[in-house]
């Protein structure tokens, strides 16, 4: 043993039963020393007389959140897979049975660990999972051949292939946990461990009860392969699990480890794993604000109101209601207000018909949203979220109403996707308590929220968006205030060649899919339409007199827009909708594209999948370099979270900055400089880019070495 795991007594008077604690804060990973510490403690438990049974619990917050993924990093070969298949058959070999008692999460290796005891109780809230797959591998000490011979093939296939987590209810009613204990879990556990000792205890390796037949497990991983391939395009772990838990029901026990041992290895060592751990670590990452510690004051957001409600505004309203915080939800007239709550309403009623939620808990939410005409209920709030229209004056006007209307320390945030919030803080008599909070459409469905620093905003009200951001089911990345701030900056070069690429001959279905094959969730123009391509054309209309003349700017979007074409709402856009919204590709529109190449003189061509990849992509990254030298975005890993969050980059290639990093910032950086060449001057390499290439560096080191540097 060792001081990561303890080995104990329980208090009672028989004294006949070792509680063996695993304490490595904070979630007691499988760190080194943690296996050899349980193996110690099953040792010596079998040469105590004295001792009938065992518990593992886990101390402080939780049971074995898995296998410390921090040191996946470090391997070179298989793994901790090493130190823990044999520890999970030594516990399984032990004389003395083995209780294995769950609270908090048994995730990962967790459970890998739990199924290798000969029972296991579990407090009723208590979670179990094998979520593997969404770091890019799959279970690799034992979990997909033991899962299955405890809960049967078609559970373990889903639990082992979508990664999500079972509550522990749920598992005492499949069988992964033989009884759920009320109360004191430790105490519930050490009697459980009395009424089984000197039984027969079970082995999962040896049980085969629930392995099904051939025929049916055939059909079963057919189904979860086509369902993998629908829900998680593109990612390799999923197909490797199935065919791991697949292998249970046709090798033996050691052969099937060693087939899941050989795919968890390739997993392992794949770029897709890497990204996805990547993404791991930077979701926790972008919580950490150097200016800002952790032990900033936060002001408690107890009542909201939002301002507006149009489909932001209503879906930032449902985002409060949906986290229990109560909202009132102005608007100007009654009209707009009575169809801002119809929407809310339909949003609502269609998740109870698809089973998300019950119509008990819709009622719930909508009570929880007061729609109203007038600030009265202002001064009752703690923090008010702006969603009007677009536009500076009436930003500014709200804002000087918000000034009159709030508390003083209530925050006043806007919803505003590119202006600037300085100047809108600038409309009151308390820019210390302005600050953006932009949310995703459809605000009650993405996870992004980006949270906009103004010169003046406090560090309260920042510390404050940050961990509301949370509360709220939100992932928050701090930007600065600059046009567009980061996601909506960096999209702007990113459509921007999109349209080039059309005007110069791409077809627009081709542009979308080969973006999609990239793995994007949509291509950009399919997105445009989704959007409303007279959303980007209002905006561009309020900032033409800042382009430069003389550069190439796109034209095919505002064309289409003054053609009342603004995409899925007006049926027309890119492409064609039918009532359905059935999508379809526009003869029209080609047509009119090559008129408009022709009158403007652009040249035609045949234009690969992988020149529009590289076009848009590294227009991406090109944008994300500035930005990050700029200081608008913290970190590297900030604007791969925005992406993954927000724009539907595919999370298995890491983010836009750091596949920019598995490609080569060399490679990258030669290519930027061969569309600067051909395209000019919105090519021109960002100095960052060309720094880091030239010295062989990564984004990824920068962000170490500017954390090292603060
Ligand atoms: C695996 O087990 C493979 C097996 O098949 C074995 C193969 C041989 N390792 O999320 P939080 C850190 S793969 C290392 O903020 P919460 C985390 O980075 C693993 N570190 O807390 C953070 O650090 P910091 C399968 C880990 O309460 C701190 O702990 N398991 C690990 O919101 C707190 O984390 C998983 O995928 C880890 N395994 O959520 C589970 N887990 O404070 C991954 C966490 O420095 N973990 N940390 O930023 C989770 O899902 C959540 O952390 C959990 C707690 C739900 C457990």
């Amino acid at each position: 043993m060792n001081n990561l795991v303890k080995i104990s007594r329980d208090k009672d008077k028989d004294n006949d039963v070792a509680v063996i604690t695993i304490d490595n804060p904070p979630v007691n990973a499988l760190s080194p020393g943690v296996p050899e510490g349980i193996w110690a403690a099953i040792d010596e438990i079998n040469s105590d007389a004295g001792v009938k049974a065992a518990v593992v619990i886990g101390g402080g917050r939780t049971f074995v959140a898995g296998a410390d993924i921090k040191e996946f990093g470090k391997m070179t070969s298989g793994g901790p897979r090493r130190s823990l298949l044999p520890l999970l058959l030594r516990i399984e070999d032990s004389s003395k049975p083995v209780v294995m008692a769950i609270h908090g999460t048994a995730f990962g290796g967790g459970l890998e660990l739990a199924m290798a005891g000969h029972y296991r109780v579990a407090s009723p809230t208590a979670q179990v999972g094998q979520p593997e797959v969404k770091l890019g591998i799959i279970p690799g000490a034992g979990g997909t051949q033991r899962l299955p011979r405890l809960v049967g093939v078609a559970k373990a296939v889903e639990m082992c292939a979508d990664g999500k987590p079972v509550s522990a209810r749920e598992a005492a009613t499949l069988g992964l946990i033989d009884r759920l204990i009320e109360g004191d879990l430790q105490a519930g556990a050490v009697a459980f461990a009395r009424e089984i000792a000197g039984k027969p205890a079970p082995k999962t390796r040896e049980r085969a009860e629930k392995l099904g037949t051939a025929a049916e497990n055939a059909a079963i991983c057919a189904a979860a392969r086509e369902t993998a391939g629908k829900k998680q395009r593109g990612l390799k772990a999923p197909l490797a699990a199935i065919d791991a838990v697949e292998s249970a029901t046709r090798l033996s026990f050691d052969e099937g480890c060693q087939f899941e041992a050989k795919l968890f290895t390739e997993c392992l060592f794949s770029n897709q794993s890497k990204a996805l751990i990547h993404i791991f670590f930077g979701e926790r990452e972008v919580a950490k604000i150097p200016d800002v510690p952790k032990e900033t004051p936060v002001i408690p957001v107890n009542r909201a109101a939002v301002v507006g409600s149009g489909t932001m505004g209503g879906g930032i309203a449902m985002v409060f209601a949906n986290a229990g915080i109560p909202v009132v939800l102005k608007d100007v007239d009654e009209p707009a207000l009575n169809l801002g709550m119809g929407k809310i309403r339909k949003n609502y009623a269609s998740s109870v018909q698809r089973g998300r939620f019950t119509q008990a808990v819709m009622d719930e939410r909508l009570q929880m949203i007061t729609p109203v005409l007038t600030y009265d209920a202002f001064s009752e709030v703690d923090m008010v979220v702006e969603a009007v229209f677009e536009g500076m004056a009436l930003k500014k006007t709200v804002f000087a109403d918000l000034d009159r209307a709030c508390r003083p320390g209530a925050i006043l945030a806007s919803n505003t996707s590119t202006l600037n919030i300085d100047e809108i803080a600038g409309a009151t008599s308390r820019p210390e308590a302005v600050i953006g909070t932009h949310f995703f459409s459809p605000a009650n469905v993405m996870r992004l929220l980006e949270i906009v620093r103004g010169k003046k905003s406090s560090k309260e009200v920042i510390a404050t968006c940050m961990s509301l951001s949370k509360k709220l089911g939100k992932i928050g990345v701090l930007v600065g205030n600059c046009r567009g701030f980061v996601g909506n900056r960096m999209f702007g070069p990113y459509r921007r060649e999109a349209q080039f690429l059309i005007e110069e001959g791409a077809e627009v279905e081709a542009l979308d899919h080969a973006l999609v094959e990239f793995g994007n969730a949509m291509g950009p123009l399919a997105v445009g339409d989704l959007a409303g391509l007279d959303v980007g054309w209002r905006i561009r209309k309020e900032y033409r007199h800042l382009e430069e003349p003389g550069i190439r700017q796109p034209f095919s979007e505002d064309r289409l827009c003054e053609m009342g074409r603004y995409g899925q709402k007006t049926g027309r856009g890119w492409y064609r909708y039918d009532d359905s919204r059935r999508t379809s590709v526009d003869p029209e529109v080609t047509a009119l594209l090559r008129k408009w190449s022709a009158e403007a003189g652009i040249p035609q061509r045949q234009i690969s999948a992988a020149e529009i990849v590289d076009r848009c992509i590294y227009a991406l990254v090109n944008e994300g370099a500035r930005i990050l030298e700029e200081g608008y975005a913290l970190r590297a890993v900030d604007i791969d979270i925005i992406y993954i969050n927000g724009y539907g980059f595919p999370a298995y290639r890491g983010g836009p900055m750091w596949h920019a990093d598995t490609v080569g910032l060399q490679k990258v950086y030669q290519r930027i400089c061969e569309f600067h060449q051909q395209h000019g001057e919105l090519w021109a390499p960002a100095p960052l880019l060309q720094r880091l290439a030239e010295t062989g560096k990564t984004f990824a080191e920068f962000d170490k070495e500017q954390a090292a540097a603060a």
